[in-house]
């Protein structure tokens, strides 16, 4: 039954098919976008506005990059599946370059970054009984607190956060929740034997920007490897520049034994991910024991390839850190009584809002939305400012007056 009223083309007609025909597992702001180029979208009425979500860091390069959309055109054209029975002519080319920018053996390719997230886990099991001689089955993953690693029924099994996993029973079990930024705690966790691996954001971005203490991830590392556990981070929103070094953990020059990465590997054109582990890791999955019909598709690999050449050739780590240090330099400058704190690391920044109404972060973003630029909260009263790499001096500038224009309306 057509219940659809407004006139195309408005958003209000785009709200209602929503409303109508798609499943409501988001609340999203009241915006339709149709075009993006840059740090910039457009609405369907024409109106400007400056990505400081960047799709959650799928977008580091900047929306719609000539050189990715290019390599995705071409090789759209040419061939975008064969599917793993038979070999490609991106595929090898992709896991040199990747394996050799992130000094690796070997990578798996996979689409969605909570699928590279469950082959890490499944790797890390593997190994645990291969090469560590753990008892069959009774191989544990160590998880922290307040982490965010995707939304499957495995991967939900250890989150702790109820509107994460409630209702979704029965889990998975082999996990074992510890503190986050908490040395002694993951120590003590290590002296179980059946212990294979520990999973850890370097920054927990869904969390709300929570950085560890400085050696936090080191000490992590050293405490794995005393205990014959892998050390597993999940880059999946910190890597690829976010954070201005590649990776996060290159803050503390930490090398996992198991490293994931998603989101912008594919600069934001489709889902790619992958999961980077040396020889007696990743040869511990024999031919036929994992994969996906569409893991290293022809076309991921073509993308993925220039997503990582445009990170590397325009330098997006380092400017993320200088943008970074300056976004939370003039966000300081704004002395709002109503940012109780600013904290980020490159261009992973939230600022926690100070306020009675318990709405406020999303009154705030709906203000920075009629000012022109969009912004979504996380976990209540934390705002997430992440734009793309490619941001300018300034764009921060011209950024920040509008987020405290915004501050100043509420
Ligand atoms: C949503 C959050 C961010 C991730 C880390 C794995 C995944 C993600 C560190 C899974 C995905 C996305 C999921 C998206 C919103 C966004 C998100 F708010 F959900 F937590 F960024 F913080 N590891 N994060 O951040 O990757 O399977 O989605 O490709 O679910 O709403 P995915």
């Amino acid at each position: 039954m057509n219940t659809i009223a407004a006139l195309p083309g408005k958003s209000s007609y785009y709200f209602q098919l929503e409303e109508q025909y798609g499943a409501h597992n988001y609340h999203p702001l009241p915006v339709v976008l149709e075009r993006g180029s840059g740090v910039f979208l457009w609405d369907v009425d024409g109106k400007r506005y400056y990505d400081f979500l960047s799709g959650y860091s799928a977008v580091n390069q900047g929306h719609c990059h000539p050189a990715i959309t290019s390599a995705l055109i071409e090789q759209a054209r040419r061939l975008t599946l064969t599917s793993r029975a038979f070999h490609n002519d991106q595929l090898g080319k992709y896991e040199q370059l990747i394996t050799g920018l992130f000094g690796y053996d070997k990578v798996l390719p996979m689409n969605t970054g909570v699928e590279a997230v469950e082959t890490a886990i499944k790797l890390c099991r593997r190994w645990g009984y291969a090469v560590k001689g753990i008892p069959a089955d009774k191989a544990k993953l160590l998880v922290c607190d307040q982490n965010f690693h995707g939304r499957t029924g495995a991967v939900i099994s250890f989150s702790s956060d109820p509107s994460a996993y409630a209702g979704f029973g029965p889990f998975m079990t082999g996990f074992e929740i510890i503190p986050y930024n908490d040395p002694d705690a993951l120590a003590l966790a290590l002296t179980d034997k059946n212990v294979a691996g520990f999973l850890v954001e370097p920054i927990q971005g869904e969390a709300g920007v929570i950085i560890p203490d400085k050696g936090y991830l080191s000490k992590a590392k050293q405490l794995c490897a005393d205990a014959h556990a892998l050390f597993i981070a999940d880059e999946i929103q910190t890597g690829l520049g976010r954070t201005g070094k590649l990776l996060a953990c290159d803050h503390e020059a930490v090398r996992p034994d198991i490293l994931v990465l998603g989101k912008a590997l594919s600069g934001g054109t489709m889902p790619v991910s992958a999961v980077l582990a040396d020889n007696e890791i990743m040869l511990t999955i024999k031919p036929g024991e994992h994969g996906s019909t569409f893991g290293g598709n022809p076309l991921a690999c073509s993308v993925a390839i220039a997503a990582l050449n445009v990170i590397q050739e325009e330098n997006l780590a380092a400017n993320a850190d200088a943008m970074g240090k300056l976004l939370r330099m003039e966000i300081e400058k704004l002395r709002s009584p109503l940012i109780a704190a600013i904290r980020g690391k490159g261009l992973l920044n939230a600022i926690v809002i100070r306020h009675p109404d318990k709405e406020a972060a999303w009154h705030i973003c709906m203000a920075m939305k009629e000012r022109g630029l969009l912004a979504k909260p996380t976990h209540g009263d934390k705002i997430r400012l992440a734009p793309p790499l490619i941001i300018t001096e300034e764009q921060v500038i011209e950024a920040v007056s509008i987020i405290g224009e915004a501050l100043e309306s509420l």
